[in-house]
């Protein structure tokens, strides 16, 4: 077509494309400018920790529509040359007339305008074809990050299963004591009275009656407790529902499982089923020196991981030495993440930090840790106190359990601890830990029968098996088993 042309026509083509690819090139490096100033697009979603493989991206074509307006606009340019040529020859063969040289400059002009609107459609064409091909580039992007992110779910999710079968197995392979097993010193010393005089075949008179008040006087259960109990089987003789000694066997047995039945909060037996606050549940354990508090912390963590749950510890007890690590190692055996602070740091700011974080990282439960200390220090209950408040700050519902740990083996002196933790903190559950070492377990009837608040939990062992969910009925039976 070039060929065609005259040699005027040949240079002013020329100088058009010349000029477009100058205007082309200008365009490109712009472009290439602005990408380098431009940080690099975020995409939304976690940054992959695997480097993600080479993305594909298909070959993008101009969208038709573009490409067919740019062919017309072509097409009607070498029209439009074409006649320009017509008129030229025209012009040549009769130089005098004037209507042939207006019809020249008619197509000079159009050819003008044609060419502009070449150029455009032509840089409208690869501004298209430059969009479709970001849009498929980042189409491409997101599939392959999209990919790269499920793969390493599946991996993670998969890695967490196995260190959930692990973490069971774990659990389920240290066999702990049945409760009955962990009652056997108690049922040895009250209990195997109680049992060896209620089982006797003898009058039910007033010396028998002496004998079973005696009895009950012995157990850990509390005089006001067992004054009660005896009241009660005093009521029912009179009443004539008693005739013999294995009926009033019956009749205590209800009424212990009656005392123990406290029922648990809403929505809460143990911490198994969580209540409807918003998550965290926090747990407040607390207690005396060396009641099993830390150790307590350490099995409901492993307990509740099992159940599916998510646990954090908060290592409360800055005061003690050793205390963080002996709670560093629960929080390695059970797999949970724990907030500690420094030795003698403030155990407020400390529990404040493990509920913040849980907030922040959605977790179910915090279990605090405190440090142990005699419930008739008056400053270290006002530590406690504070300790409190301070949890309630991080958490609006918190603490949602303020959970006492007492020692079985201490006796009716857990009855005078149990009271003066209560006064100061409003204790919601009880562990009794140390039911396997004593014969002093009476004194759960005590504990529930005065301050009316359940027992969640009873220990029995050191293993993680052997912190039991408290269950009035099992525990009476196992009490009664002979
Ligand atoms: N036999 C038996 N031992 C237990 C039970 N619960 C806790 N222990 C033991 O009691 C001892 C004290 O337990 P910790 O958990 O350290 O007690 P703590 O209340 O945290 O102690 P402080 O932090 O010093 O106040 C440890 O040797 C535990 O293994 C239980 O149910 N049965
Ligand atoms: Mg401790």
């Amino acid at each position: 077509m070039l060929l065609a042309l005259t040699g005027s026509a040949q240079l002013l083509v020329a100088v058009v494309i010349l000029v477009a690819a100058a205007l082309l090139v200008a365009l490109l490096a712009r472009a290439a400018v602005a990408r380098r100033k431009k940080p690099p697009e975020k995409l939304p979603g976690k940054p992959l920790a695997a480097e993600l493989p080479k993305i594909e991206v298909p070959e993008i074509a101009a969208p038709a529509d573009r490409v067919a307006r740019e062919q017309r606009a072509r097409e009607d340019l070498e029209k439009a040359q074409a006649s320009l040529q017509t008129a030229r020859d025209a012009v040549s063969r009769d130089p005098q007339s004037a209507a042939a040289r207006a019809e020249v400059q008619r197509y000079e002009r159009e050819i003008s305008d044609l060419q502009r609107k070449v150029d455009y459609e032509q840089r409208k064409t690869a501004e298209a074809l430059d969009k479709a091909r970001k849009f498929a580039e980042a189409a491409a992007r997101e599939e392959t990050e999209a990919k790269a992110r499920a793969e390493e779910a599946a991996r993670a999710e998969a890695a967490r299963r196995a260190g959930e079968e692990a973490r069971k197995k774990l659990v389920e392979q240290e066999k702990g004591r049945t409760l009955a097993e962990g009652l056997a010193r108690t049922r040895g010393g009250f209990m195997a009275r109680l049992n060896a005089f209620l089982g006797a075949a003898r009058e039910l008179d007033d010396a028998a009656l002496g004998e079973l008040e005696e009895i009950l006087f012995s157990a850990d259960v509390g005089v006001r407790t067992a004054t009660a109990l005896l009241e009660s089987v005093r009521e029912r003789l009179k009443r004539n529902e008693l005739s013999n000694l294995s009926k009033v066997k019956s009749a205590l047995r209800e009424e212990i499982e009656r005392i123990l039945s406290l029922g648990a909060a809403p929505g809460q037996s143990g911490h198994g089923g969580l209540p409807d606050t918003p998550p965290p549940f926090v747990v407040m354990v607390v207690g005396v020196n060396g009641t099993g508090k830390t150790t307590t912390v350490g099995k409901l963590a492993a307990k509740l991981k099992v159940a599916g749950k998510s646990v954090l510890l908060g290592a409360g007890d800055t005061f003690r030495a050793g205390a963080g690590e002996q709670l560093d190692v629960w929080a390695d055996r059970a797999q949970v993440p724990i907030v500690r602070g420094k030795d003698q740091s403030d155990p407020g700011a400390v529990l404040f930090d493990a509920v913040t974080r849980a907030r922040n990282e959605k977790i179910d439960v915090v279990l605090c840790d405190t440090a142990g200390r005699l419930h008739t220090k008056t400053s270290l209950m006002d530590e406690l106190k504070g300790v409190k408040r301070t949890l309630g700050k991080a958490h609006a519902s918190a603490p949602q359990e303020v959970l006492l740990v007492v020692d079985a083996t201490t006796g009716q002196n857990a009855i005078q601890q149990a009271r003066q933790f209560h006064e100061a903190l409003g204790v919601t559950g009880f562990v009794l830990t140390k039911l396997d070492g004593t014969a002093k377990g009476g004194v759960i009837i005590g504990i529930c029968d005065e301050l009316k608040i359940p027992v969640r939990y009873v220990g029995i062992g050191e293993k993680v098996a052997d912190l039991k969910e408290f269950d009035p009925h099992e525990f009476v039976q196992a009490l009664f088993a002979e």
